[in-house]
């Protein structure tokens, strides 16, 4: 009978008078019965849960191609200067709500399906996530694409369409297992295929050196294996106005060429074989954050996205312009890390081969065009390709990078503006037994603008890993802290505090983060306070409710939500949270009298699949959970839970209902943090060292709003510097000992008393590279702080209301508006 309801209303709403795109609730009913007809081929008898998903998504996707046509109609009428942000990473999550609320469809689309019977949230949560990224690096690009829209800026996004994302994390017996994250098996509603901008791509090969027809000495690169570059177009809406940019990802795709040659010697085979072969380019994200594994696939994804990336921004150039003249003012890119850092020998290759410019006019063009951005200062992070790989994937691009580093090494020295020392450091070929290209230094040299991603960040990477580059070329440094979408991380992750804000401040916080200031007076406020808890609660609930179907444990409301979220890594310290945690249980069991305050711990991240220790980690977590959770002398005291597969769509649930945010790394490793921003914007109260964006968050939030321990970057370089022993934390610190023993003796790990010796193995004998023995006294001290203030709710309330009133500055609205105006010089266009 609710089949039959919805035949009814089926049937009803294709009987419209015609008006094929409005946005009144009547003919976005018609749309969804359409495309379930149509475009699914379904009716409310075989529709699934996902048909209808798709069904809504057309209609939502319908009424963003006119803007995206007019959109990029006005880019090409005014000749706008563009944007080009090049990413490896795109970590967009779901495309739908958020398109919704963008385009302003969500209320009409929700009505149009509640009068049919259906669910808008139940279809929402069909949609995969799109895991095209591993965690901070790739989420800031999303957030970066959502405020370019918001804020009308003619960009675009370029990145690679891999077959397989992010790894599905499964957590077994406590261990992380990988599994493969298949986000394209239903297809996706939101990519249009471009097969007529599809690129050729070469590798390998070898170069010939000869004199052209004019007498010129000219260079081809000959020999090579072909692979194409198919282009998949993604819209991306502003929210509330009428622009919508592109995302363009390229898959790669065998080269028919190179197919039919192989076809008709007889050999049908092979030629399949390698049509794989190059399809495999585009196959799949690399899982590692913060690691570079010198892997021959992964030098073939950067370069064939920027292949395909650079030969269509030139292109698009060349339609309107004759020559190269303009190409700075009308053409910024900004390089994602160091990933796409090999784009400044392309382009160079471009338009030294393929355009016949002059070294030195195309040098400067690049140098103007290239901006780059940094995210780490951790060594093992840093790109090198040996020289050998490198120059065997792409053998003019070696010499393109030798003639870079010669001329650039001839002009410091001419000019006498380093000495040796800070030559062979700035070199963009490291010397040595295997000789390797330096991508850092490739993207430096190659740039006008090399930024850092939070104030501190910055000015290490002057000091430290930039320092002979900085003192060359001061003016080329700037920091640009990062930010994220208060749309995504605020409207649409927490729409009860957002209705609550919009009630007393208006809407203008959505484009404007600083508004939120306005909310300062309402933290003296009862009523609005209560209303903060009440909405902080209903997000535990909802939070409560997955961690019930996913880890069978019942959460206790009125215990503090205590988090940390994060990709897995031992400078971001789980473990001295774990290890805490564990510290606290040993307490309870030994002193029947202690009584803290009942304390919910959430856990969640990815381990990169090579990197065991952080595969540890995970282990020890759900260890400490199984033991804690189950042993009744606790119960009620301390509650643990390990939530598996974090992604962006469970951090949606998961930062709404947090009230303790864990920014925890030792100082100077976290370059920024974007996680920090999302806690404090959803009113949690952090507790964390002074490391990246949390000194800015401090500062904007009042230290009085803020629970700040442990050791300063100065700190930790002198102690490190005097000699640090583990072992004298070990022997001095009871509560050090009494857990670390526990670990060894196998407390946590019944029946297998050995397991966690790894992990008490790498502090005590490994060195604690990360300080966690060090800080660990000053965390708990701290965290005693943050029980004490919880205990007074109307004081806590308050605390948590300033935090999201003091946070607007981390809008990466306000990240954007300064990457346009201090880097991209790029303006508006406003569309409609
Ligand atoms: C992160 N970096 C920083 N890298 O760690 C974080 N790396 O502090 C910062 O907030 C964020 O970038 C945004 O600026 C990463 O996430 C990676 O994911 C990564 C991936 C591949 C290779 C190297």
């Amino acid at each position: 009978t609710a089949r039959s309801e919805e035949a009814r209303a089926l049937e009803r709403a294709r009987d419209l008078p015609n008006s094929r795109t409005a946005t009144d609730v009547d003919t976005l009913r018609r749309a969804f019965a359409d495309h379930l007809q149509y475009s699914q081929g379904k009716d409310e008898h075989t529709a699934t849960a996902l048909d209808r998903y798709f069904a809504v998504a057309y209609s939502v996707r319908d009424r963003m191609m006119r803007r995206w046509i007019q959109t990029q109609q006005a880019y090409y009428k005014q000749d706008a200067k563009r944007v080009y942000y090049l990413s490896l990473e795109f970590l967009m999550g779901k495309a739908l709500e958020n398109n919704l609320l963008n385009v302003g469809l969500y209320d009409g689309m929700r009505s149009a399906l509640s009068d049919l019977g259906l669910d808008l949230a139940d279809l929402l949560s069909q949609e995969p996530d799109a895991g095209l990224g591993n965690g901070g690096l790739g989420r800031l690009a999303a957030c970066f694409l959502d405020s370019l829209a918001t804020l009308s800026i003619p960009a675009y996004g370029y990145g690679i369409r891999y077959e397989f994302g992010i790894f599905d994390q499964e957590i077994r017996n406590g261990y992380q297992v990988e599994r493969p994250e298949e986000w394209l098996r239903f297809g996706s509603a939101w990519e249009i295929p471009r097969p007529d901008a599809t690129v050729p791509v070469s590798i390998y090969g070898r170069t010939e050196h000869y004199v052209d027809e004019k007498g010129k000495l000219r260079v081809r690169w000959v020999d090579a294996r072909h692979v194409l570059g198919m282009p998949y177009d993604v819209p991306i809406a502003g929210f509330g106005n009428s622009t919508v940019n592109t995302l363009r990802l390229w898959r790669a795709r065998a080269s028919q060429e190179l197919d039919l040659a192989d076809f008709n010697a007889g050999d049908y085979l092979s030629a399949v074989e390698d049509k794989d072969l190059s399809e495999n380019i585009s196959k799949v994200l690399y899982p590692n954050d913060l690691t570079v594994m010198g892997k021959e696939l992964r030098l073939q994804q950067q370069y064939f996205f920027v292949c395909c990336s650079i030969h269509d921004i030139v292109n698009r150039h060349l339609k309107m312009h004759d020559g190269f003249g303009s190409f700075p003012d009308k053409v910024a890119i900004q390089m994602n890390d160091t990933h796409p850092a090999i784009a400044v020998a392309e382009l160079m290759r471009v338009l030294v081969d393929e355009q016949g410019l002059e070294w030195d006019e195309a040098w400067e063009i690049a140098r103007a065009t290239f901006g780059y951005t940094n995210h780490t200062l951790m060594p093992e992070a840093l790109e090198r390709w040996s020289v050998d790989l490198f120059g065997r994937v792409l053998p003019r691009h070696l010499e393109i990078v030798y003639e870079i580093n010669r001329r650039f090494i001839d002009g410091v020295r001419a000019e006498r503006k380093a000495d040796d020392g800070a030559i062979s450091r700035m070199s963009v070929i490291e010397e040595g037994p295997t000789k390797q290209v330096r991508m850092a230094n490739l993207a430096v040299v190659g740039s006008h603008s090399v930024n850092g991603v939070a104030a501190l960040h910055t000015e290490l990477l002057k000091r430290e890993l930039f320092r002979d580059f900085h003192a060359l070329w001061p003016e080329k440094f700037n920091n640009k802290t990062n930010g994220v979408t208060p749309r995504r991380w605020l409207l649409q992750a927490n729409p009860g505090l957002a209705k609550s804000i919009t009630e007393v401040i208006g809407p203008e916080w959505l484009t404007d983060a600083t508004q939120l200031r306005r909310l300062e007076p309402l933290a003296e406020d009862a009523g609005f306070r209560r209303l903060f808890r009440s909405v902080k609660r209903d997000n535990k609930a909802r939070l409560a409710e997955i961690v019930r179907a996913e880890n069978g444990i019942t959460l206790d409301l009125d215990s503090i939500f205590d988090v940390q979220v994060k990709r897995i890594h031992e400078y971001k310290r789980q473990l001295l949270d774990v290890l805490r945690v564990a510290s606290e249980y040993l307490r309870l069991k030994e002193d029947r009298s202690y009584d803290p305050y009942p304390r919910t711990y959430l856990f969640g991240g990815k381990a990169a699949p090579g990197y065991a220790m952080a595969k540890w980690i995970i282990k020890l977590v759900n260890s400490v959970a199984d033991v804690v959770n189950h042993d009744v002398d606790v119960k009620g005291r301390v509650t643990v839970a390990f939530l598996r597969n974090y992604r962006v769509s469970l951090a949606e649930r998961i930062f709404p209902a947090a009230e303790v945010s864990e920014q925890i790394s030792t100082a100077g490793k976290e370059a920024s943090g974007t996680g920090n921003m999302k806690f404090a914007l959803n009113g949690a109260l952090t507790i964390g060292t002074l490391d990246g964006a949390n000194v800015e968050i401090r500062e904007e939030v009042g230290a009085e709003n803020f629970f700040l321990f442990g050791l300063t970057v100065e700190q930790v370089a002198a102690l490190k510097k005097r000699g640090y022993d583990p072992w004298e934390w070990y022997r001095n610190d009871r509560r050090i000992k009494q857990v670390l023993d526990a670990l060894a003796s196998g407390v946590f790990s019944p029946g297998e008393p050995g397991l966690f010796r790894p992990i008490v193995d790498s502090l005590l004998n490994g060195g604690d590279p990360y300080l966690v023995l060090a800080d660990f006294a000053a965390y708990c001290a701290c965290q005693e702080e943050v029980e004490k203030a919880y205990r007074d709710p109307e004081h806590w309330t308050r605390m948590a209301i300033l935090n999201v009133a003091r946070t607007g500055k981390f809008s990466s609205d306000r990240t954007i508006r300064e990457y346009a105006e201090e880097i991209w010089n790029v303006p508006p266009v406003r569309v409609g």
